[in-house]
């Protein structure tokens, strides 16, 4: 564990004197990165969308990634974790989009957007897999759940110092909803997430997709991308449930339609994941996963990231 560490303390000082460089040479996009202690010791775990997998024209894959590493700097391709498959209900060729991961209770939850409309949740005692359905149906289904919204995709999951987890998804308009303690049952109303406070004179400044809520000291941080293209911008609460006040900018637009981050905190430094176009052959659909400082100021307010 020291070395791990140690080594940490060495690549979080390396990071910034490099251009961006894709964690791999296979396409991927949408990261959810985790350090997760497991029995085997402490790693990084890194889900991603597999842009290597979809036909170029759309993001149409239909399984998920993982890559491991010691130290955020080696990047193993540990392959494919799960696909829609292990999600009974889920039609064959349903697209498996930003996916998100939490350790609880012993075992590793995984939060799955299938197809656009339902969220899936599959649940495995290792973070490699094998995962299988947590239910038999969706734990968000649009057809079913009262203000699921439009497209209810990119879940992400805060698990609170209290122990309270909260699920946030969406496209165009935010959501919230409380999980339950066994984390594959939602607890309570599905709510919209008010941001207030966005820039008058910049009517791009909207929610777009790919919400992302972090707690750092007693502050909410709750960032997203702005659209297509999109920047990633963020507000803060003093309550996990908002509403939340706009505060600036993250990640300004890429040379590429989505942008969606995630935000990590490890051994007292911070690290920004998001995706970009950065190997050959890139576009739209072929996406790579890149990672960056991510600083403070002594105020709260994020530092914008230049790759
Ligand atoms: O990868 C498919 C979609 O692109 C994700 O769900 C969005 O967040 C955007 O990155």
């Amino acid at each position: 564990m020291k070395s791990v560490l140690l080594l940490l303390g060495l690549c979080a000082s390396a990071l910034p004197a490099r251009a961006a460089q894709p964690i791999a040479q296979r396409f991927n996009a949408d990261p959810s990165p985790h350090y997760f202690a497991t029995a085997r010791g402490g790693g990084f775990y890194l889900y991603a969308t597999d842009d290597a997998s979809n036909s170029g024209t759309y993001w149409d894959s239909t399984s998920w990634r993982l890559y491991t590493s010691p130290d955020l700097q080696q990047w193993r391709d540990a392959g494919a974790p799960l696909d829609v498959s292990v999600f009974k209900w889920a039609r064959p060729d349903a697209k498996a989009w930003a996916p998100d991961a939490v350790a609880r209770n012993g075992r590793y939850y995984f939060y799955a957007p299938i197809g656009g409309d339902k969220i899936g949740v599959a649940v495995a005692d290792d973070p490699a897999g094998p995962f299988h359905d947590a239910r038999s149906d969706a734990l968000v289904d649009k057809a079913r759940d009262a203000n699921a919204g439009a497209e209810p995709i990119d879940p992400q999951v805060l698990v609170d110092d209290d122990g309270q987890a909260y699920l946030v998804f969406g496209t165009r308009v935010p959501k919230m909803v409380r999980l339950a303690r066994d984390m594959i049952h939602l607890e309570g109303p599905i709510q919209d997430i008010v941001i207030e406070g966005f820039p008058k004179d910049d009517p791009k400044k909207q929610y777009g997709e790919a919400p992302f809520l972090h707690k750092r000291g007693s502050t909410y941080y709750f960032s997203f991308s702005t659209g297509w293209p999109g920047q990633i911008v963020y507000a803060t609460s003093r309550t996990p449930t908002g509403p939340f006040r706009y505060r600036g900018v993250i990640l300004d637009y890429l040379a590429i339609s989505t942008n969606h981050q995630a935000i990590i905190e490890h051994d007292g430094k911070s690290y920004l994941f998001y995706h970009d176009a950065l190997l050959p052959g890139s576009g739209d659909h072929k996406r790579s996963i890149a990672i960056a400082p991510l600083t403070y100021t002594d105020e709260g307010d994020i530092v914008q990231v230049k790759p």
